[in-house]
């Protein structure tokens, strides 16, 4: 049966993985939202249900002040004596932690610290009991670049052993993101190299002790698309499972560059999380997908495959007085800035100083782009009266690169506008006056444009502009995250002094 990569499309990179019987967890990064590390569960390694967030909690993830595209790196997931573990970077501040839980879907542990710099941190618990930090160390000049481990006792955090460096990789640029895995008795070392853009690249060595020498795998790389035409690239950052039945499987991240003839190649919805099938050699090398490639569409093999795609409702109504998995805050939210209590059944928002062009956490609750093709709309109420205050729609990649279709005021009335920022170019396209406090503000997206229009509740659309995707995409924005269509509310550097009410959210993949 052929199954569709990717598994978890959108901005969800650097996943890891870990199986408990038949269930199998799967984590990734999430930068500077709120909460942080998505948690997801599967039977079959395709389909992917989210079950909850590793880092819920202020006290666990602080992002304040966090510059855009730190925050949260590369987490790692391992199961060992009925306990989860999590341990990941917080590069705002860049401190390494583990967060432990006894269900998955948490409760989840107050951080656990660790006197470890660097990032990327995984945990190998080895059949002597004894338990290994592997990170990556270097990147920022102050040792040499590469791969570090030590020994850790697990309850307290502590180390037990020297930092010690074990592997260098094998000459790409960035070695990170080891995992240490144990396989018929054979320490191996599998990391990424050549930087998470288009030269990233698996490899892999091994050896009779975690700490090396490792022996390296005559056919690395085990995984890249580097040099390829192939429709996904930038392949790597993996980490490898053992199904019940004994089959290997790797998810890793990649990205889907849009197809623009002539023009380069662009991805504007992150890199997404990849799963393929590992073979292995005779002389026990793996090898993941077909050669070390990966394809849209695979072969699911021996994976119990049958279960219908969970998809989270197009439409969220905002009734249950809870926000669904998907929902994300921009940083830790201030206090306030949301609810979905003052009027049941409403999402409402308090706008403050900070807006959308700040670095801080303005009142915004957004959810991952994940097809090329999508609608997004919403029904805002929403009552503006002083220049400045402002609430709508935002097809968001960060602070400097972002486009809206809003309500505002501005120049003494209110008015819908469609502003586009495009790094320091910053502009509000169109502007039309809108007596009503209602309206339905959406955005239809292909894999080159976003189209914008809203219409009076019940009223005819009109199209209000338009915006490139290109211009939102890694190749121009740069950073490590993808883009979020969102719902937000700012005053503009000043309180709002009304609400901004979203009677619904509406997002429904158009070519399927
Ligand atoms: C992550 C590193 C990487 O920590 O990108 O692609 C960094 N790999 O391993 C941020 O996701």
């Amino acid at each position: 049966m052929p199954y569709s990569n990717p598994v978890l499309p959108g901005f969800y990179p650097d996943p890891s993985i870990c199986r408990v019987g038949s269930d199998y967890y799967l984590v990734t990064s999430s930068f500077q939202f709120f909460p942080g590390v998505p948690i997801f569960h599967s039977r079959d390694l395709v389909h992917w249900r989210q079950i909850g967030h590793c880092l819920e909690r202020e006290s666990q993830l602080d992002l304040e002040g966090c510059k855009s595209s730190l925050g949260i790196f590369a987490p790692t997931i391992r199961h060992h004596d009925g306990r989860f573990y999590m341990v990941t970077t917080n590069t705002n501040g860049f401190r390494n932690f583990f967060v432990w839980a006894d269900k998955p879907e948490g409760p989840w542990s107050e951080p656990v610290w660790l006197d470890w710099p660097g990032i990327d941190p995984s945990l190998f618990f080895d059949d002597d009991g004894r338990v290994y930090l592997t990170g990556t160390g270097g990147f920022l000049g102050n040792e040499p670049l590469g791969i570090y481990q030590a020994e850790i006792e697990i309850d307290t955090g502590r180390l037990l052993s020297d930092r010690k460096f074990i592997w260098s990789g094998t000459g790409g640029k960035a070695p990170e993101g080891p995992h240490l895995y144990k396989i018929e008795g054979i320490y191996y070392l599998l990391i990424a190299e050549g930087g998470t853009e288009y030269g990233h690249m698996v490899t892999i060595a091994r050896s009779d002790s975690p700490y090396g020498p490792f022996e390296i795998c005559p056919g690395n790389p085990i995984l890249t698309h580097r040099s390829t035409d192939s429709p996904i690239q930038a392949t790597g950052h993996a980490d490898l499972v053992e199904t019940e039945d004994g089959s290997w499987w790797a998810v890793f991240l990649g990205i889907r560059p849009a197809p623009f003839m002539f023009r380069g190649l662009h991805h504007h919805l992150g890199r997404e999380t990849f799963l393929a099938p590992v073979s292995w050699s005779s002389d026990g090398w793996p090898m993941i997908g077909d050669a070390g490639k990966a394809a849209l569409t695979m072969d699911a093999e021996t994976l119990p495959l049958g279960q219908a795609a969970v998809r989270p409702p197009a439409k969220d109504d905002f009734e249950n007085g809870q926000l669904p998995f998907y929902w994300n805050f921009l940083r830790n939210p201030a206090e306030g800035s949301w609810t979905l209590d003052d009027r049941p059944g409403w999402l409402t928002l308090y706008g403050s100083a900070p807006s959308l062009d700040d670095a801080g956490a303005p009142a915004f609750v957004g959810r991952r782009q994940q097809h090329f093709d999508c609608a997004v709309s919403a029904k805002l109420s929403f009552d503006p009266v002083k220049d400045g205050e402002e609430a709508g729609l935002t097809v968001y990649r960060d602070e400097k690169f972002h486009y809206e279709i809003a309500l505002a005021h501005r120049n003494g009335t209110r008015k819908v506008i469609l502003r586009r920022r495009v790094g320091s170019l910053w502009k509000v396209e169109l502007e039309e006056d809108y007596d009503a406090s209602e309206i339905v503000l959406g955005i239809e997206a292909d894999a080159s444009r976003y189209s914008f229009y809203f219409a009076s509740p019940g009223g005819e659309r009109k199209t209000f502009g338009f915006g490139e995707c290109s211009f939102l995409s890694s190749e121009v924005a740069g950073g490590f995250t993808g883009v979020y269509f969102a719902m937000y509310a700012t005053g503009n550097g000043q309180p709002c002094s009304t609400s901004a009410a979203f009677d619904w959210f509406e997002y429904i993949p158009t070519n399927e």
